[in-house]
């Protein structure tokens, strides 16, 4: 496959990727935005640690300056950890809408799930593995904000491993545009739809997966079929870590409120929100963030290798 001329692979995912081993996409919105220092640092070597130790090449997607680079280095890594990159400049949040102008101008920037699903894609990377994705805010039905990350998942063919939509969005109207759009939402081990912080939100997957290798069928039948977008596998946070709903809910107020009085909008609004529940809640949120993502990123994995073991299904052609 000839690769895109932005596209910058790491040896290790450049290798991987010609001797047909899984790779696993992880983005870098979450480490220059989703998470304080020195955590984001700490976490994102973690994540990548865990993809080896499971048998598996991480693939951590960021623009540094106008490249898109698959497999990001260790030190630049740490430089999306301190938000600059080359002479002191800064690392800005991109999605769809920000990557070819990021590319074009040479700019630095985290990809959020969106770019990091359109970059994967580029690299031929099938699974990725993140926190939360973004979705309809709560009050879309005036702002319409709903994040690009949704109508990304409507196109573009990656698996994203997710621990659900956060509590701060409208989670029903968020499961109502990936209806419409055509997007499978499917619960790792779970008929119950988790959301995040909590293992359950009163609302169900539309199918619950028994394994990884399930999940790979359904990827490949996709892949046949040549159906034109991704996949949401939810896999809820570990008990241990989970936060009550009871108990989120008054941060969420609180964060909400925050947000509506200092007039934050637009990309803005999701660290910000973060930020506000990690403070309010002293850090809980935070400590409950790192454990889902590490869960996710082995469930990830696991999909990852079923995905290249399994050839075209009994529907393929190939
Ligand atoms: N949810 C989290 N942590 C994050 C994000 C979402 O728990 O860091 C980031 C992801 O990169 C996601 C982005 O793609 O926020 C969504 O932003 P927006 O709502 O502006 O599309
Ligand atoms: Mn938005």
């Amino acid at each position: 496959m000839a690769l895109n001329r932005f596209l910058d692979l790491s040896p290790d995912v450049n290798n991987a990727m010609q001797i047909g081993s899984p790779v696993v996409a992880l983005e870098s919105t979450i480490i220059s935005h989703g998470l304080p220092s020195p955590t984001n640092l700490e976490l994102a070597r973690q994540l990548e640690q865990i993809v080896r130790d499971d048998g598996a090449t991480p693939a951590t997607i960021g623009i540094s300056k106008g490249r898109i680079k698959v497999g990001m280095s260790d030190v630049e890594i740490s430089n999306f950890a301190e938000r600059v990159q080359g002479n002191d400049n800064p690392v800005e949040k991109i999605s769809r809408r920000d990557l070819a102008t990021a590319i074009a101008l040479g700019k630095n920037g985290s990809t959020t799930v969106a770019a990091t699903m359109i970059c994967a894609q580029l690299a031929g990377i099938r699974v990725f593995a993140t926190g939360g994705i973004g979705g309809v805010h709560r009050g879309a039905e005036s702002s319409m904000d709903i994040s690009a990350d949704l109508l990304e998942l409507a196109q573009t063919r990656v698996c994203v491993v997710c621990a659900g939509p956060k509590a701060i969005l409208d989670i029903p109207r968020t499961m109502e545009v990936l209806e419409t759009h055509g997007v499978p939402v499917l619960g790792y081990g779970t008929s119950d739809l988790p959301a995040f912080y909590s293992r359950n939100c009163g609302l169900k997957v539309d199918q619950e997966l028994a394994d990884a290798a399930q999940a790979a069928a359904i990827l490949r039948t996709r892949d046949t079929l040549d159906l034109a977008g991704g996949e949401l596998i939810v896999n809820p946070i570990p008990e241990a870590d989970a936060l009550t709903p009871g108990e989120i809910d008054g941060w969420i107020e609180k964060a909400l409120q925050a947000a509506s009085a200092g007039g934050i909008q637009g990309k803005d609004i999701t660290p910000y929100l973060l930020d506000q529940m990690a403070n309010l809640s002293s850090g809980r949120t935070i400590k409950a963030n790192l454990a889902l993502i590490k869960n996710n990123v082995r469930v990830a994995v696991k999909i990852a290798i079923s995905y290249t073991h399994q050839r075209s299904n009994s529907l393929g052609t190939a």
